[in-house]
């Protein structure tokens, strides 16, 4: 998967050289291109931003940076200036468009795994109060442009949310985690433990600080094992976020409940 991420903060992208995403991009699974908008301003100051039309607070960000900016890179991918399989034309050929904005729709699970299912994504997080209208109008007549928040509350800039971005969907992708596995049984992975929080979970040693660990888990009983993770999810669900027990179908939990 090709990942182009244009920004003020170059920088500010590093932590994706670190951990999971780092070792992805090590062993040639993500292809991540980090470009700095400035590049593609010509006066000066390399100008990024201007007044709002209308008037009201804040600086919002020129079209003609981000226009020149996103032209570029886009063909550069067309032009498989990438590396072949990895990169290229998706099959509308080019990438989804990624705005992190607060007024996006929600970054969920399931965004996650949509978004990893593609072969190459462009993210344009943005400063100040956001990027001018006409520059997603314009895009969105040509590519496939997701507008994402990642939650209710208010970031300085769309270059946090798309570190978060970028984890999810990377640890979705073949090969990246080291236990395939592993991704079963997350909070808001899809399966038996459907729209359920994650329990508690132990490790060696057996007592630590006089406090054992669930006697259940020790019985080598796989069924009642599995039943029990299920009743600590269904318990930590209700205590930290009653919504999503609200959600749930029962129907649904009967299904699983025989499974296990
Ligand atoms: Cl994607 N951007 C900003 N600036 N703030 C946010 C956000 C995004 N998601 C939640 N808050």
């Amino acid at each position: 998967m090709r990942l182009d991420i244009v920004t003020i903060f170059p920088e500010y992208l590093e932590p994706l050289n670190v951990s999971l995403v780092g070792k992805a991009r090590a062993r040639g699974l993500l292809d991540v291109r980090v470009h700095d908008l400035r590049q593609w301003t010509h006066d000066r100051h390399n100008t990024v931003d201007d007044t709002p039309y209308g008037g009201g607070p804040g600086m919002v960000m020129k079209p003609e940076p981000w226009g020149e900016a996103l032209d570029a890179v886009i063909a550069s991918g067309r032009s498989g200036a990438g590396d072949g399989a990895a990169a290229g034309d998706s099959g509308a050929g080019g990438p989804v468009v990624v705005v992190p904005t607060p007024s996006g729709s929600p970054f969920t699970q399931a965004t996650a795994v949509e978004l990893a299912a593609e072969p190459w994504l462009v993210f344009t997080p943005a400063r100040y109060e956001g990027i001018d209208r006409r520059v997603i109008d314009e895009y969105g007549e040509r590519l496939r442009v997701r507008e994402l928040s990642i939650g209710d509350y208010v970031l300085a800039g769309g270059e946090a949310p798309v570190l978060v971005m970028v984890e999810a969907v990377a640890r979705l992708l073949p090969g990246v985690l080291g236990n395939a596995e592993s991704h079963r049984d997350d909070s808001f992975a899809p399966g038996a433990m459907a729209d359920l929080l994650e329990g508690p979970v132990y490790t060696k040693p057996p007592v630590w600080r006089g406090r054992g660990i669930p006697e259940v888990l020790l019985s080598g009983h796989h069924g009642r094992i599995a039943r029990w993770r299920r009743d600590q999810a269904f318990i930590r669900t209700a205590r930290h976020r009653p919504d999503l027990i609200e959600r749930c179908d029962p129907a649904a939990l009967d299904a699983a409940d025989r499974e296990l």
